[in-house]
């Protein structure tokens, strides 16, 4: 046998400790031997039940003198994998899929962890989005108040609901523009235009009502007051006016064409102070019609005051649509009407901020004039439904409404 093919035999030994079994070995081969696994093992039982007693199982080999004792260990110690090889893949694979399992069961919680991270909001932020959504705000409205609520409050601040409703509410207010006072030079021409049966006509009336009997009421000059109607596609749509100038001892004008409104304006915008146009109503789609109008008001000279009439109720895409398409007009500001027919102004409010126009009135009921007030940020916000932020803390916020 040549010293490459050498190998040395692994023997085992128990006993109660690794010296007690140390000791026996040296007895036993002195020097000579060399220790390449040790295992803790039961003893006594029966078929492996009841055991009882721990011992200790070395296995060791004894060292040729023709070879390096590094050579004899390594051999033995590969002798002693090719032996049990089926143990050790068991124990890998056992291992492997204890391991897989444990990843698989940690990527889950860090999944959890990301979508709790996204998706978990404050309880606080939660019940404002619900207050906005009850109060019909756009998802984009509500989405811009709740990350304004993530990015400006800290937990402490989201733990305090009250202020928190007191935040938004602030929020909501500054979002609302009120269309500042403009003097226009005599004659002051008002123009208001709109969909169909959103209430330009009884609007232009209570508007034109409340100038001469504010006047009247406060002891001075009665405005010189003018109506002109370019309605002509509706039936009755001059006579509606007729019957209130009738009233209210003002004339009614009716224009057909530029030339017409032209004339009637140069023939009074020396005597009078307000002149008033009423306009034919048309769908947000129907911009053929909406063009043609826009042509007759094209009045070389003056600059017109115009107003575009939308209702509380209007639905938000229905708003954005009629924004864009009356845009025509280069309307300033805009009158919602029919307040007193809903309980929730967040689609127009919300419509509104995004499209950056400011609100001059609102109209709240048939009644000619009483039923139309300046808009007033108080108002809106007084109006919210369920929010419980106190009038006080409203009116200390936005005390420019006095
Ligand atoms: N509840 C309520 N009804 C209103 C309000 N303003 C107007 N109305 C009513 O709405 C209906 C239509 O009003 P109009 O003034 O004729 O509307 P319009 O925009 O001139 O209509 P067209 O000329 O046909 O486009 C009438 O019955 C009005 O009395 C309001 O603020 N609240
Ligand atoms: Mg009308």
């Amino acid at each position: 046998m040549n010293s490459s093919e050498y190998t040395p035999t692994t023997l085992t030994m128990t006993g109660k400790s690794v010296d007690e079994i140390r000791n026996r070995l040296w007895q036993e081969y002195g020097n000579n031997y060399r220790i390449i696994d040790q295992q803790t093992v039961l003893q006594g039982g029966f078929l492996g039940f009841f055991q009882k007693k721990n011992c200790i199982k070395v296995s060791f080999v004894v060292k040729d003198r023709g070879h390096s004792e590094q050579e004899d260990f390594s051999t033995a110690k590969e002798s002693i994998i090719k032996n049990s090889k089926m143990d050790y893949s068991k124990l890998v694979v056992k291992q492997y899929n204890e391991l897989t399992g444990m990843m698989a069961q940690m990527n889950s919680q860090i999944e959890d962890l990301k979508i709790t991270s996204v998706e978990k909001k404050h309880p606080s932020i939660v019940k404002i989005e619900k207050l906005l959504e009850d109060n019909e705000f756009t998802h984009a409205f509500i989405n811009m108040i709740s990350s304004k609520l993530k990015n400006e409050s800290t937990l402490e601040d989201l733990n305090d609901f009250e202020q928190i409703q007191e935040k938004v509410v602030g929020w909501i207010g500054r979002s609302i523009k009120v269309a500042p006072e403009v003097y226009y030079k005599i004659p002051h021409i008002i123009v208001l235009v709109g969909p169909t049966g959103l209430g330009k006509t009884t609007t232009i009336s209570k508007m034109a009502a409340k100038l001469i009997l504010d006047a009247k009421k406060k002891g001075e000059p009665l405005p010189n007051v003018r109506l002109i109607t370019i309605d002509h596609t509706r039936v009755g749509a001059e006579a509606q006016l007729r019957k209130f100038g009738e009233l209210m001892h003002v004339r009614v004008d009716k224009a057909e064409s530029p030339v017409d409104l032209n004339d009637i304006i140069q023939e009074c915008k020396d005597s009078t102070d307000y002149i008033f146009i009423d306009t034919s109503g048309f769908s947000p789609n129907d911009y053929d019609n909406i063009a043609k109008m826009r042509n007759i008001l094209n009045l070389q000279g003056f600059s017109l005051d115009t107003y575009l009439v939308v209702a509380a109720s209007t639905k938000a895409r229905d708003l954005k649509k009629t924004i864009e398409n009356f845009s025509l007009f280069n309307f300033n500001s805009v009158i919602i009407t029919k307040c007193d027919e809903t309980t929730s102004y967040g689609n127009v409010l919300s419509v509104l901020y995004e499209s950056n126009k400011t609100i001059a009135y609102i109209t709240d009921g048939q009644k000619v004039p009483n039923d139309i007030k300046k808009a007033s940020v108080r108002e809106f916000l007084y109006r919210l439904s369920d929010f419980t932020v106190s009038k006080v803390y409203i009116d200390d916020m936005f005390p420019e409404d006095e």
